[in-house]
């Protein structure tokens, strides 16, 4: 058997990485090659990704990878979900938009009003997240944006189509936009199916969760059904990169671009070490996403009403999950103290938030106040007022308040993804930038009474990797098979549950 090399694109909704990753006959190793922040800029017209500059890293992390290996076997682009370009031929019209950005209030309601969010639900099994693509462009199509445009590229199809040329829609990703056909497929009551993990040996192709365009919703929203490029699925080739490109990264034979779960959270969800159907999952970044993996979505009344979203998984999979506002609370929170003059460091203020004896105040951390970038410690201040909580008074106790409910939010959505899935879930794994955080490990073992494996941290460029591997011969099987190699690659930090 064979071993190689290939190069993990991973951007985050904080920050950047190209990753080279070794992959072998139980082999599994990353090296960074690029790291780099990501940041918003606004401009009068909104909130904006930086997407040039991201790029330029990324062709600046390209030449490291391709300068390293000179035998690089390929590479692969994951990043946050839901945001596009507009193209026109090659042009991009305009800079994407962040998620963040508020225009989006006024295309949910004009959305609502052509499709209820029950029958949205019936049909794409999405939870409702104000900024889910399709309600961008009704914002985009109310403000005349769509005029002129020919194509809508998701972010990691953006910089594909820069990359190779090629333009595609890469099916993990394109699932939560809620424009994707879904289908309960067996018709099992819920999502828990039959066999997991048994009847997929090669693990290719997708199965009955995400399908198609769906034309019918498409047209009724009022949406140039044309825009929309043709759906790749994890695993295959997109294209070589553009003789310009490989000029300017330095490379010297061919170097293909492969689709992977290009939805960070797809390619997170790849590496979770997960043993058995069991276990939950929760990919802890900006986001936190709480969930279990299933074959088949759960598109139930109760699911809907409790917001579980069913996004595209590899393979087919469905990943049953909701989104918690995540350590975007902390980060939001240390950027207003940063602003103010107070430059705090994170293990510094998680150490003195895990020596907070007293009462800690416990506040609802999915509050759609805390949505938009701001002044995050007054906002959680005013909640906690405004809901009658005892408001945390110095930073620290805020941060502690912070993790505090952030864990009680994990236990609490853990409990429901289970009983709406009908999972008995046993052990909790989290991965990504939060299992470094031990306060919160500790305190989510200690909430749901299960035991916690932390890690691994870059579990979003190790899926990006394994399925590069995997399309290249290196890696083989299930993903069940790669989760494997991720347990024998990254030991997973145990917390046990406290009184
Ligand atoms: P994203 O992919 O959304 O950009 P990451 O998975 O990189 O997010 O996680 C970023 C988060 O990880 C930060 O907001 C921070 O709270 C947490 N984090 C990063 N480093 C540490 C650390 N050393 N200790 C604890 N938490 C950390
Ligand atoms: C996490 C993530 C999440 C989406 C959000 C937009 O990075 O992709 O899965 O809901 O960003």
């Amino acid at each position: 058997r064979s071993a190689g090399t290939v190069a993990a694109i991973d951007l985050g909704a904080s920050s950047g990485r190209v990753m080279l990753g070794h992959v072998g006959h139980n082999e599994l190793r990353l090296r960074p090659v690029a790291r780099f922040p990501n940041l918003p800029v606004r401009t009068i017209d909104g909130l904006h990704w930086d997407i040039l500059d991201l790029y330029r890293n990324v062709l600046a992390g390209l030449h490291s990878a391709v300068r390293e290996e000179p035998g690089l076997r390929s590479a692969a682009v994951d990043s946050w979900a839901v945001d596009y370009a507009l193209l026109s031929g090659q042009r991009m019209l305009g800079n994407p938009f962040h998620y963040r950005d508020e225009r989006t209030a006024a295309g949910v309601d004009a959305t609502h009003v052509l499709v209820p969010h029950a029958e949205l639900y019936a049909g794409n099994g999405l939870q409702f997240l104000p900024f889910n693509t399709l309600y961008q462009l009704a914002a985009e199509r109310l403000a005349g944006g769509l005029d002129g445009a020919d194509t809508m590229m998701l972010i990691p199809d953006l910089l594909g189509f820069w990359l190779t040329g090629e333009r595609v829609a890469e099916r993990t990703n394109a699932s939560t936009t809620g424009l994707l056909t879904v289908s309960a497929g067996t018709g099992h009551g819920t999502g828990r199916g039959t066999g997991r993990g048994t009847g997929r040996g090669t693990g290719r192709g997708h199965g009955s969760g995400h399908g198609e365009w769906d034309e019918t919703l498409i047209a009724r929203l009022g949406l140039p059904r044309s825009i929309f490029p043709r759906l790749v699925d994890p695993g295959s080739r997109i294209g070589s990169l553009l003789p310009g490109v490989a000029h300017e990264i330095g490379a010297v034979s061919r170097l293909d671009l492969v689709a992977v779960g290009s939805h960070d959270t797809a390619s997170a969800v790849v590496a979770v070490p997960m043993r058995d159907e069991n276990a939950a999952y929760i990919s802890s970044g900006t986001w936190s996403l709480v969930g279990v993996e299933l074959n088949s979505p759960v598109l139930t009344e109760e699911s809907r009403a409790a917001n579980f979203t069913n996004e595209g998984g590899v393979d087919g999979r469905v990943r049953y999950l909701r989104n918690v506002m995540g350590l975007w609370l902390l980060s939001e929170s240390m950027r207003s103290w940063d602003l103010e003059g107070v430059a705090f460091e994170l293990p510094f203020l998680l150490a003195q938030a895990a020596q907070v004896t007293g009462p800690v105040t416990v506040f609802d951390v999915d509050d759609p106040a805390f949505l938009a970038p701001g002044d995050m410690p007054d906002r959680i201040r005013e909640h906690c007022a405004g809901h009658g909580l005892a408001v945390p008074a110095t930073p620290v106790d805020l941060v502690r308040s912070i993790i505090e409910s952030l864990a009680t939010k994990y236990a609490s959505t853990l409990r429901a993804a289970g009983e709406l899935s009908g999972t008995s879930i046993r052990t909790v794994h989290i991965v990504g930038g939060g299992s470094q955080n031990e306060l919160l490990c500790q305190l989510t073992a200690n909430l749901t009474g299960l035991p916690v494996l932390a890690g691994p941290v870059e579990a979003t460029a190790i899926g990006n990797v394994l399925i590069q591997a995997r399309a290249q011969g290196l890696a083989h099987g299930s993903l069940e098979a790669l989760r494997m190699l991720v347990a024998q690659a990254y030991s997973p930090r145990h917390y046990e549950p406290r009184a």
